[in-house]
């Protein structure tokens, strides 16, 4: 997905996009709200919320920037139809987080937080998959500030939205609860390959009454 292909003919075939989303050249910033400013001394990486043990976690920027290291090769498709094509993105494997600090078996979804009070609600599911990545760089350059610096969440098979730029932190809930975006007349799953975008989309099961 979302890497060039090598045609029968020799020529490189557009790669694979959800429908309803075209290729963006260079790399747009899209969110709502100011480009929070960085202050290291303050910033804590906190996972709170129905954790196994009941105790909350908390890393300093130092500590969080020290756990291993991985990188995946993902593509983020905004809702708005445009797709940022084969990026690899470093960062902290949001599984090395479930490892570390493991949530309650009665544990189902979780929110994750940013800067300003953002969030979005993934599955537990979601969240799990292999690809998805707390990223600190891109392509081997650390993330710019209006791109998320220190820290942003990229979950590949999900719309971007899904994915906070400036992350502080992830609760660990037994239930579904709506995010910024899902509160806000976006789809509360955001699967592109199945177009769920907006949430009069919704069907029943897919997420909690608005
Ligand atoms: N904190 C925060 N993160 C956010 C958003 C936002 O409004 N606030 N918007 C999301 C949306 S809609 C998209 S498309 C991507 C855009 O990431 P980019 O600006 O790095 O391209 O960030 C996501 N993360
Ligand atoms: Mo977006």
């Amino acid at each position: 997905m979302g890497q060039p292909v090598e045609s029968e003919s020799g020529g490189v075939a557009q790669p694979e996009l959800p429908p309803g989303q075209r290729v963006q050249r260079g790399w747009p910033v899209t969110h709502y709200g100011p480009v929070p400013k960085f202050r290291p001394e303050r910033w804590e990486f906190r996972v709170f919320g129905a954790t196994a043990d009941g105790e909350k976690r908390c890393w300093t920027h130092e500590d969080f920037a020290a756990l291993p290291y991985a990188s995946v090769v993902a593509d983020l498709h905004c809702v708005t139809k445009f797709s940022m094509i084969g990026a690899e993105w470093g960062g902290i494997p949001a599984r090395a987080i479930l490892e570390i600090a493991p949530p309650a078996s009665e544990v189902t979804h979780v929110m994750v937080w940013a800067e300003y009070g953002f969030s979005s609600n993934l599955r537990l599911a979601d969240f799990a998959a292999e690809r998805t990545i707390f990223a600190t760089h891109k392509d081997g350059e650390l993330l710019t500030a209006e791109h998320g610096f220190p820290l942003r969440l990229v979950v590949p098979h999900l719309y971007a939205w899904k994915g906070p730029k400036w992350v502080r932190g992830v609760e660990y809930m037994t239930a579904d609860r709506r995010g910024f975006w899902e509160e806000r007349g976006y789809h509360n799953l955001g699967d592109p390959w199945k177009e769920q975008r907006y949430s009069y989309q919704e069907e029943p099961g897919d997420g909690p009454d608005l």
